[in-house]
């Protein structure tokens, strides 16, 4: 079982316009301090935060119990001019824990309700028994093919078309997909086989002719998932497997 925890600022909407409109860059400022002030706190324990539309973010929070996503929704509080509510779902697939989570989180009011303010909303969390499956998805030799060659644009845009196909075919094994910088992406994916995920790697390469390699990382807690993961990936840019796809658990 993986656990998700949902963040989404309240009433964040009206608050942007309120009384004005307020200054665009003002609000990036405190989006991009928001994720990584919440980043450092759920990294403090183990967790790992998805920045996603910045006003909605995912964490893969398995370790994580009540008080701890009390603290965190108490600390922003006090610090920022806005608030966070919270919903924690479980489930053996991310997309279902993801679910479970938002709709714990709904069934406590709207987004843009003036009355939903610091909810923690918990559906269930992971017991010991739970753990996380992240791939590390990166594409083959970007710097050369684009990043050196194509205008910087261009090279974007093909990222995101990755992205979008890689999306496309992920959901449908209940398995989630984060951009996380540079030509990187972040799949929690319990319940996906590495040979699952090499198939549809062989599929985009056929379909948009993009070579992609992916670590696969198994662990109770998001950050050990995801440093196996990285050096899973590691291990095929060291030539130690000639898979596309490599799995490493603790
Ligand atoms: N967030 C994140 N970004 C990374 C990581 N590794 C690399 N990057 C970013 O991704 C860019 C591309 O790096 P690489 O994937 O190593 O370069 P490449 O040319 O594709 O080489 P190969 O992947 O080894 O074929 C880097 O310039 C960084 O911006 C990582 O582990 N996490
Ligand atoms: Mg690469």
């Amino acid at each position: 079982m993986i656990q998700m925890t949902l963040i989404q600022i309240d009433n964040y909407g009206p608050w942007t316009v309120t009384p004005t409109p307020r200054r665009e860059s003002d609000l990036q400022i405190l989006q991009a301090e928001l994720y990584a002030d919440l980043q450092r706190q759920f990294a403090a324990k183990q967790g790992l935060v998805f920045f996603m539309r910045f006003d909605n973010m995912l964490a893969i929070s398995n370790g994580m119990d009540m008080e701890d996503h009390l603290r965190i929704q108490e600390s922003i509080g006090n610090r920022y001019p806005i608030t966070v509510s919270m919903g924690v779902g479980t489930a053996q697939t991310p997309y279902d824990a993801q679910r479970k989570a938002t709709r714990a989180l709904q069934s406590h009011g709207g987004a843009q309700s003036e009355d939903r303010k610091e909810v923690l909303a918990i559906d269930a969390l992971a017991d010991d028994e739970g753990f996380v499956q992240i791939a590390h998805i990166d594409i083959n030799g970007i710097t050369e093919t684009l990043t050196d060659t194509m205008p910087a644009y261009d090279t974007s845009f093909v990222v995101n078309r990755v992205q979008h196909f890689l999306m496309k075919k992920l959901i449908k094994k209940g398995s989630l997909l984060f951009f996380i910088g540079g030509d990187n992406f972040m799949s929690p994916c319990n319940g996906l086989a590495p040979e699952g995920l090499l198939k549809i790697i062989n599929e985009i390469k056929d379909e948009i002719n993009i070579a992609l390699k992916a670590g696969i990382g198994k662990a109770p807690t998001a950050e050990k998932a995801a440093n196996l993961a990285d050096l899973a990936l590691e291990e095929i840019r060291g030539g130690f497997t000639y898979d596309l796809v490599h799995l490493m658990k603790e």
